[in-house]
């Protein structure tokens, strides 16, 4: 018999859409005992004809713009937060202490004094809960994890992340409001540090162990902007690019890039692992494809036959390649929309007596840390060590 799960989405922005579809999918491609039905979305009063806009087209029961009054609702089951990062903390603390389940997109909070209060007060009300780092279910990223564990490419020296974009490089982009919110630090806590390198430093992390220290540098290449709210020219406080050098427990050395200012590159998100015995590089606009470069094989540590080596490019659309038994068939592909899709899933199986989710709220803290060390180390122009 299916259990309904009723679901409150609060913000109705890019994330907010991407939950929602998830919500009405997951059962349709997973055999799961728990059907998420969509009772209700929150967005702002004056963003009212757009709240409602929403609930319509994703067929949400009722719409609350207090979502104070929305997390108390009796017949809430389960808390999912896609609103700005600066409503993270306040949303999920209330949604805890009301025992609501809890998904929260990332960032987890605005810096990490605010993560551990959620950590606190999740584990605390001991409810089930789920960061949303979406890559990890990118089967191409997934596969990436398996031939790591499958010990294909043994001792490793080097990881190497990117994740570039460019739409902010004109001067008339305007910082905070509905779209660009992730422009306006109050609103976001950090540029492309929170945003984007929290994916890397999440899958990194998941893929080649613990980061232990690490140096950066920032920039602020447009120095003000107009703010949406306002309507002033203001200062802009957030990092727009940021580079950092890392040391993974594991010895190997890691470097970090992320750019919005990268003209071409829309969602370049890159990671490569160059290992003793072989190399796995994942691209993700071009996210169908693992490329694999196999050195030894590893039962016997034997050295492949010179002529048979080379980069493989695995297209993982098989089904034994991870989530994709549960899509089309070998050779069709699918998209962004279906790393919500398998998260949820996953989260729903441990629900279920599954494994329990990762990315939880404390793995998520783990990657708010190493941001905060990264933001540290970039202001003080030094190493800085993560316990
Ligand atoms: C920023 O443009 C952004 O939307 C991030 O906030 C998402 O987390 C990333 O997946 C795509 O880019």
């Amino acid at each position: 018999m299916p259990k309904p799960l009723n679901v409150a989405v609060l913000g109705c922005g890019f994330m907010g859409r991407t939950h929602s579809n998830a919500y009405s999918q997951v059962n349709h491609f997973f055999d799961r005992e728990h059907h998420p039905v969509l009772k209700a979305c929150y967005g702002r009063e004056e963003d009212r004809a757009k709240l409602e806009a929403f609930a319509k087209t994703w067929g949400y029961e009722s719409v609350e713009t207090d979502w104070r009054k929305l997390v108390a609702r009796k017949d809430i089951d389960l808390v999912d937060c896609c609103a700005p990062n600066f409503m993270h903390h306040d949303i999920v603390i209330a949604a805890a202490k009301a025992g609501k389940m809890i998904v929260c997109e990332k960032p987890l909070a605005m810096n990490l004094a605010e993560a551990e209060e959620m950590v606190a007060a999740v584990e605390k009300a001991g409810v089930a809960n789920m960061v949303s780092f979406n890559y990890r279910r990118v089967p191409a990223i997934s596969l990436f994890k398996q031939i790591i564990d499958e010990g294909r490419v043994g001792r490793v020296f080097h990881y190497r992340a990117t994740y570039n974009q460019d739409y902010t490089i004109s001067t008339n982009v305007p910082q905070g409001g509905m779209g660009l919110w992730r422009l306006d630090s109050k609103v976001a806590g950090s540029g492309v540090t929170g945003d984007l390198l929290a994916h890397s430093i999440d899958t990194a992390e998941w893929l080649n162990g613990p980061i232990q220290r690490v140096v950066a540098h920032t920039e602020t290449f447009i120095k003000e902007r107009k703010h949406a709210d306002s309507g002033k020219v203001e200062k802009v406080d957030i990092d727009d690019a940021c580079m950092f050098l890392a040391l993974f427990e594991n010895g190997s050395m890691g470097t970090f890039e992320s750019t919005r200012y990268a003209r071409g590159r829309k969602n370049y998100s890159t990671m490569e692992i160059n290992g003793e015995n072989g190399a796995i590089f994942f691209d993700l606009e071009d996210p169908h494809i693992l490329e694999f470069f196999r050195y030894a094989d590893p039962q016997t540590g034997k050295k492949i036959e010179d002529h048979l080596t080379g980069w493989q490019r695995i297209h993982v659309t098989n089904s034994e390649h991870p989530y994709m038994s549960h899509y089309w068939v070998p050779g069709t592909t699918i998209g962004y929309e279906h790393t919500f899709i398998n998260g949820l899933a996953d989260f729903l199986a441990g629900l279920e007596g599954g494994p329990a989710f990762q990315p939880n709220i404390r793995a998520a803290m783990r990657t708010q840390k190493v941001c905060d060390a990264v933001l540290a180390s970039a202001r003080k122009g030094q190493w800085v060590e993560i316990e």
